[in-house]
């Protein structure tokens, strides 16, 4: 007798669990692949700069950043608030504070770290630029929409990155850059060619 309700779940089962069976065991995304993209991309509001960066009115110098890995299906979800391989450019007074809060919309593992720029083409990214710079457990990453704080001193001067720890994500662009200026008086984010939104 034919069953069509069972032989749906059978299906059911065998989408929902591909994803997370790709993670684990398949390191190199090759193009095409969905890594952990909303499936409705439409839905996923046109990302604003001001949505990513204040400051925060009580502490001085503190920059607060929100990281958003998988925020629409960019790149197959190898995003940071929409972009990929550098697209959008934090760049940060050096000297202040970085409060990051971090989320994951994708159930597929993602994390952030602040690497040295020419990093970003490596397969694993090693240890953080600055002193607590990173997402706990950046390699293995984490899922869910849970906000993931973490903070540090942007204390260097230099091109860096905000990069998926993930094995071979950031080879595969998932990362933006992150600028530490000695001369900038406020913290700015940079999408695409657009002038940079200057946070006060
Ligand atoms: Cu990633």
């Amino acid at each position: 007798m034919f069953r069509p309700f069972a032989l749906a779940c059978v299906f059911a089962s065998a989408f929902t669990l591909t994803p997370l069976l790709r993670a684990a065991d398949a390191p190199a995304p090759a193009a095409g692949h969905d890594h952990g993209a909303p499936a409705s991309e439409s839905k996923a509001a046109e990302p604003k700069e001001s949505m990513f960066l204040s400051v925060d009115p009580k502490e001085p110098k503190t920059a607060r950043l929100v990281v958003v890995s998988a925020y629409n299906s960019v790149n197959y979800g190898m995003n940071f608030n929409g972009f990929a391989k550098g697209g959008a450019r934090y760049t940060i007074p050096q000297g202040w504070t970085v409060s990051v809060v971090f989320t994951n919309n994708s159930p597929v593992p993602h994390s952030a770290i602040v690497v040295e720029k020419p990093v970003v083409k490596k397969l694993q990214m090693g240890e953080p630029a600055f002193k607590g710079a990173s997402t706990p457990y950046p390699v293995r990453g984490t899922t869910g929409k849970v906000g993931v704080p973490f903070q540090f001193t942007a204390d260097e001067a230099g091109e860096f990155a905000i990069a998926c720890g993930f094995p071979s994500h950031s080879a595969n662009g998932h990362w933006i850059a992150f600028d530490v200026s000695a001369t900038a008086t406020a913290p700015s984010l940079q999408f695409g060619d657009k002038a940079p939104y200057v946070a006060r």
